[in-house]
């Protein structure tokens, strides 16, 4: 017993807390994708796991749109919460906690922290006069407004701030956050974005001002004698600290301690800074250990263009799973583009990976090996007592495929983990193609060969469906139990872990196959 707890390992992964002043789509359902397929891909792999997600419920513009519907910001919360809530479930995401900002045991964090950075002399009182993007909830300077004199990340409108507020003295941690940033070269990633924020860095940290006047939505900053004006909590403050009292930090202890800072935080390339400069500098102002990396992925355009409100033009997860059902997509967008880089979506290259990966590849694959088994072997293969340099050629395919998946699901490089893995998918096609099966059947001694191709095959199929299940977990579930496995999940496989899940006739004895639809339906491209 003690041996197991003594060798446990954690995982900590999230998503930003999104904004409930709009509906989601595309671009959220993606992180959380992403982060559900890491969480699941970890609990295989024996890692004691925490996801949370969760939604950002304060600021002005929640504020803002909630008056323009004639309504409590909290009943606009109420609602959007509700969307976001079930598009998770149909996504069929596994998170393990759900914060809102709204919620008691998140503003007694952000009350708690702000207090004791404000009573350790890390926070000031000053004036604020600079320029405001309220869709980015974020503060710039003159000279980093764009050359319309917009916002320099959404090319939006800005509003001149002249308030009376709070500063966060980030300027006093500028060198040590550079220092951690050059001694933890995976801190920040990927490495282009990594070089991003040191740059920007080094041109100079300001203090950040922490507080606003001129909103009313939010968690209290703790009342000073020197204020004139209640101040609130400036958004990103309070938004960052979810990662921790979501996690426990005041209510679940035990959690915290087991699991912190073993974060890796996913982000979308919008919120770097706020992730690897406000978060980090608050944390050592508060004497935390830092997260363990800040991953920042690419940005999604529909068919060329940048989604937009106004363009009408916001893709919605919804559609698509109903369309085409939830792991196809959960696949498609993972595989289609590497993480840390932008994409486009349209509907013509989600449809051709379906047909050509999905259905032509591992759907074919399980299609024709178990239709051949039942017609050959009345759907029963035994462990084979013998293995051929042909067979052998397959175990190795396996073993490499399994190593190369796991480091590139370890770098969250998950396009890699899955080209590796429909590699060793094609390879198996080929390996029936080589040994023809069907030639076999024919010849009455060749009848112990057609056991071990068939069962081969099998046993590849298997471990390749293992290793889909993180991505594809209802196809996964499917394939595995038409080979006679029933109720296999991430979370029910975890005690074995992924090497001892994967390796050829470890585990395996026999098969007993039954008859399956099809795992996928090919779609017509219309131009
Ligand atoms: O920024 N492509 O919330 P948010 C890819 N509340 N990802 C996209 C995307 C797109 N087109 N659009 C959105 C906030 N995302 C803050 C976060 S965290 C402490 C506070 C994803 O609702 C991506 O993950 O604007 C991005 O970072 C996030 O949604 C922004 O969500």
């Amino acid at each position: 017993m003690k041996k197991a707890l003594m060798s446990k390992k954690y995982f900590y992964v999230t998503t930003p807390i999104y904004y409930v002043n709009d509906l989601p789509h595309i671009g959220h359902a993606y992180t959380t994708i992403a982060a559900d397929v890491l969480a699941r891909f970890k609990r295989m792999d024996g890692f004691e796991t925490f996801f949370l997600t969760g939604t950002d419920e304060h600021g002005s513009k929640v504020e803002q749109t909630a008056q323009k519907n004639n309504e409590q910001p909290i009943e606009l919360a109420n609602r959007v919460v509700q969307r976001f809530q079930n598009l998770w479930k149909k996504l069929l995401i596994t998170h393990d906690d759900f914060i809102r900002t709204t919620e008691e045991r998140h503003k007694k964090v952000v009350t708690h922290m702000i207090k004791t950075v404000l009573d350790q002399g890390d926070i000031y009182l000053g004036n604020y006069e600079d320029w405001y993007c309220t869709p980015c909830e974020t503060f710039w300077t003159k000279t980093q407004l764009d050359n319309k004199g917009r916002c320099p990340e959404c090319h939006r409108e800005v509003q001149k701030l002249k308030e009376e507020s709070y500063f966060f003295k980030m300027s006093k941690y500028e060198a040590p956050l550079i220092d951690y940033i050059n001694k933890n070269p995976h801190f920040i990633e990927p490495e282009s974005r990594r070089n991003e924020i040191l740059s920007f860095i080094k041109e100079g940290l300001r203090d950040l001002s922490i507080s606003r006047t001129t909103v009313t939505w939010g968690v209290p900053m703790p009342q000073t004698d020197k204020t004139n004006f209640p101040h609130i909590v400036y958004i990103w403050f309070d938004a960052l600290l979810n990662y921790v009292s979501g996690l426990g930090y005041f209510d679940n202890k035990d959690r915290f301690q087991k699991f912190w800072p073993e974060a890796i935080h996913l982000i979308g390339k919008d919120i770097l800074r706020h992730h690897t400069i406000y978060w980090p500098t608050f944390l050592m102002a508060l004497g935390l250990p830092l997260p363990k990396k800040i991953f920042a992925h690419g940005w999604w355009t529909h068919e060329g263009e940048k989604m937009s409100k106004s363009k009408g033009n916001f893709i919605e997860p919804e559609a698509l799973i109903d369309e085409y059902g939830v792991d196809p997509l959960r696949y498609f967008v993972l595989r289609e583009i590497p993480f840390g880089s932008d994409g486009d979506f349209s509907n013509s290259a989600l449809i051709g990976r379906i047909n050509s990966d999905l259905a032509d590849d591992y759907g074919n694959l399980l299609n024709r090996t178990i239709t051949m088994t039942l017609k050959y072997q009345e759907g029963k293969v035994l462990k084979p007592s013998s293995i051929t340099p042909i067979d052998q050629e397959l175990v190795e395919k396996y073993t490499s495929m399994r190593i190369s998946y796991k480091k590139n699901m370890d770098d969250i490089a998950f396009h890699k983990a899955l080209t590796a893995l429909w590699e060793a998918i094609r390879f198996t096609n080929k390996y029936i193609d080589s040994n023809e099966p069907w030639k076999l059947s024919k010849d009455e001694s060749k009848k112990e060969r057609l056991n071990d191709v068939l069962g081969f095959t099998l046993e590849a199929i298997r471990i390749a469906s293992v290793l889909i299940s993180p991505f594809m977990p209802q196809t996964a579930g499917k394939a595995l139990s038409a080979l006679g496995i029933q109720g296999f999940s991430c979370g029910t496989a975890k005690e074995k872990g992924i090497d001892a899940l994967c390796g050829f006739w470890e585990n395996q004895k026999e098969f007993k196959v039954q008859k399956t639809d099809p795992l996928f339906k090919k779609y017509e491209i219309s131009l």
